[in-house]
């Protein structure tokens, strides 16, 4: 007798405990369909929340390991100002990376467990990261595709429903125009440049040109997250729709170059009013995507060299931390120890 009560009375708390979710559900959806930000501190349901972690992580990831390929240019930039400017657009990339592992942090994640993760391979990054520089006109294809991929994606995320990564992609979005300014400014000098010059362009526009498509993931019909990410306001357009926004933007900047997109297929139709285009090899994006890209296993070494290397760095950090909170602060008009 007295078990079946405790059972009905479990099953009872149950039922108000479901229902309390389902109200709270409710009302996050409101939210989110009035347009109010969703921020750290309120109701969320948890799938949106690890949602949220592994897209800005992964965004984090993707600035952090981007600089890399650039990085490698620094020291072979053609002129003083171009180092300078190539520098400080690096640094820029850092910078990103840093916003957005503290709007993680946000969602309940330390720093360390996130950044483990991509140092052992179980966290993704952007796979357009995983090819190489081979020439200086790389540098100006990064800025002009890959910074240009990046901002129509970035530019929807401004909107995105929470609050946190919203505003870290306002001051983002901000950065990366000039960025794509500075990787077009490159190429037309380029273009305009002797024979070889020219050639080196068009060589890495031919490169570039199919990874930087793929940077907007598969096709809609293919997209795991897509479907639950609008409805939550996460993402605000489709992969492809973003992807179409890219190339009819690309196809008429290519024309002011005198460059050409290694596309037999693209072709300007009037009733869509829309560039169609070629489809993507989607088998080389996935191989990218698992770690067998031409410069995965690099990129993942160069980071977990990196991590290493700053060991004593972070050790410094924690100890003269440690060190303020146990000593009495420095009467004012002393000098400090
Ligand atoms: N590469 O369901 P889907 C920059 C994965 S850096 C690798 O459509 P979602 C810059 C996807 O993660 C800017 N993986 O996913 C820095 C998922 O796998 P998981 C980088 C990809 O999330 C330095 C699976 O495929 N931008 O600007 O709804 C120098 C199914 O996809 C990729 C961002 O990170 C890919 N390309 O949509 C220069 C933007 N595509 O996670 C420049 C933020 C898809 O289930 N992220 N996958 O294992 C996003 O907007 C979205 O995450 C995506 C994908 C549109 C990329």
């Amino acid at each position: 007798m007295l078990t079946r009560t405790v059972i009905r009375f479990s099953n009872f708390v149950m039922k108000i405990q479901i229902m309390a979710v389902q109200e709270l559900e409710k009302l996050f959806q409101g939210k989110i369909d009035e347009e109010i930000k969703i921020e750290p501190k309120d109701w969320m349901p948890e799938k949106y929340r690890q949602t949220l972690i592994r897209q800005i992580s992964q965004h984090a990831h993707s600035e952090i390991v981007g600089m890399l390929p650039e990085g490698n240019w620094i020291t072979r930039a053609p002129s003083l100002k171009r180092k300078a400017i190539l520098l400080a657009k690096v640094q820029d990339e850092a910078g990103h990376g840093l916003y957005l592992y503290a709007a993680t942090e946000t969602l309940g994640v330390t720093r360390e467990q996130t950044i483990n993760d991509l140092h052992t391979g179980k966290a993704k990054y952007s796979s357009i990261f995983n090819y190489p520089t081979l020439t200086w006109a790389d540098i100006g294809a990064i800025g002009w595709l890959v910074d240009g991929a990046a901002i129509l994606n970035q530019v929807m995320l401004t909107r995105t429903s929470y609050g946190p990564y919203a505003r870290a992609m306002v001051r983002i979005c901000r950065e990366e125009s000039f960025h794509q300014r500075q990787g077009f400014e490159i190429l037309l000098v380029l273009s305009k440049g002797t024979k070889k010059q020219k050639e080196m362009c068009q060589d890495a526009i031919n490169r570039w040109w199919w990874p930087s498509l793929m940077m907007f993931g598969p096709h809609d019909s293919e997209s795991t997250h897509s479907d639950q990410s609008m409805k939550w306001k996460i993402k605000r357009k489709g992969n492809d729709e973003l992807r179409q926004s890219f190339v009819d933007m690309i196809a008429e900047q290519a024309k002011v170059l005198g460059m050409t997109l290694p596309d037999n297929e693209l072709k300007w139709n009037e009733d869509e009013r829309h560039y169609d285009f070629g489809e993507i090899n989607w088998e080389e994006f996935w191989n990218v995507v698992k770690g067998n890209g031409p410069c995965n296993k690099q990129r993942l070494e160069a980071r977990n060299r990196a991590w290493q290397n700053g060991e004593w760095v972070r050790e410094a950090a924690a100890a003269y931390s440690e060190k303020k909170k146990t000593k009495p602060p420095t009467p004012k008009g002393a000098l400090a120890a």
